[in-house]
C-alpha cells in the first residue's frame, strides 16, 4: 500500500503524483496536520525528519525528498518508463528537474509570499514582483533550448523532465507571470496540461487556492511560521527582500529548515 503526504500546491508533491498517475499506481494522498506553520505532525515527522511533503510511505517504508522518490517510483514501476534511455537524455532529464526545483522554485513561492502572504507592499513588491517575471522569462528561453522542435524535453513521449518543469510553468501562470500561450513553452503547456495526469493533479492545485483566502492574516497573528530554506531565502534577499526576511524573522513568522532527532 502506497500513501504520498502532499499539499496539493506543493511543486514537489505534484511532480510524484504525476508519476504515480502515469504509471497507473494505486495510491492513498494525505496531508499533514498544520504543514507550514511550524507546529509538529508526530506521524509525519516519521515520515520526514525535514517535516517538508512530499513523503512517500511504501507498506512501511518512508522515504522523503521528490526526487528520491520519483527515483523509487522508477526503479519500482518502470512502465513506462519516465526516464529516457539515452545516457544523455537522462542526465538532461535529471539536470531539468534540479533546475526546476533549486532555482526556479523560489520564483512563485515568492510570488506566493508576496500575493497570499503580504509580505511586502507597494514599491517594494513590485521591484520584487519584477524580479521574479524577468527571471521567469530568462528561464523560459533556457527551457525553449532545450525543448527545441520537440513535442516533449525527453523526445516523443512525455516524462521525467515534462512532469518535473509543469507543476512550475503553471504555478507561474496562476500568478500572472507564465510563459505566452503562442510560445514553444506556452504550446507545450498546452500539450501537459491536456493529459489526465497532469489535469487531475493541476485540478486539486487551483481547489487549493481558495484555502489561501485569510492566509495573510494567520501570518499575522503568528499562527504561520513559514519555511525559509536554502533556495528561497537566498531568492528573497538577491531579489530585493531582505527586509522581509528580517521582518520575518523579529516577527517570528519565518523558520529554517527541521532540525534533525
Ligand atoms: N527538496 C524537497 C523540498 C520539499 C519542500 O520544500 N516542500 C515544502 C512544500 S513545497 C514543504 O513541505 N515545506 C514545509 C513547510 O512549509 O512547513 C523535495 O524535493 O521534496
Amino acid at each position: 500500500m502506497i500513501t504520498l503526504y502532499e499539499h496539493p500546491l506543493s511543486p514537489y508533491a505534484q511532480k510524484c503524483k504525476i508519476a504515480l498517475y502515469e504509471k497507473g499506481v494505486t495510491f492513498d494522498l494525505k496531508m499533514p496536520t498544520a504543514l507550514g506553520t511550524g507546529q509538529v505532525d508526530a506521524e509525519f515527522l516519521k515520515a520526514n525528519p525535514r517535516a517538508e511533503v512530499p513523503a512517500l510511505i511504501d507498506d512501511g517504508f518512508a522515504i522523503f525528498d521528490s526526487t528520491v522518490i520519483l527515483e523509487y517510483i522508477e526503479d519500482k514501476f518502470p512502465t513506462p518508463p519516465l526516464l529516457p534511455r539515452d545516457l544523455k537524455a537522462r542526465a538532461t532529464a535529471r539536470m531539468i528537474e534540479d533546475a526546476m526545483d533549486t532555482h526556479y522554485e523560489p520564483i512563485n513561492w515568492g510570488m506566493g509570499e508576496l500575493r497570499w502572504f503580504k509580505r511586502a507592499e507597494g514599491e517594494q513588491a513590485r521591484v520584487i514582483e519584477a524580479r521574479a517575471a524577468a527571471q521567469a522569462r530568462g528561464f523560459y528561453a533556457w527551457l525553449e533550448r532545450h525543448l527545441g522542435d520537440q513535442q516533449w524535453f525527453g523526445g516523443e513521449t512525455f516524462g521525467w523532465a515534462d512532469l518535473s518543469v509543469i507543476p512550475y510553468i503553471n504555478g507561474s501562470t496562476g500568478q500572472g507571470i507564465g510563459p505566452d500561450g503562442s510560445s514553444k513553452l506556452g504550446k507545450w503547456q498546452t500539450r501537459a496540461n491536456a493529459r489526465p495526469s497532469v489535469q487531475k493533479t493541476a485540478a486539486a492545485a487551483t481547489d487549493s487556492i481558495k484555502t489561501l483566502a485569510n492566509v495573510s492574516e494567520a501570518v499575522r497573528l503568528r499562527l504561520f511560521k513559514r519555511e525559509y530554506r536554502d533556495h528561497r531565502l537566498e531568492w528573497m534577499i538577491r531579489s530585493g527582500g531582505l527586509d522581509v526576511v528580517l521582518e520575518g524573522i523579529k516577527t517570528e513568522t519565518i523558520r529554517f529548515s527541521n532540525e534533525f532527532h
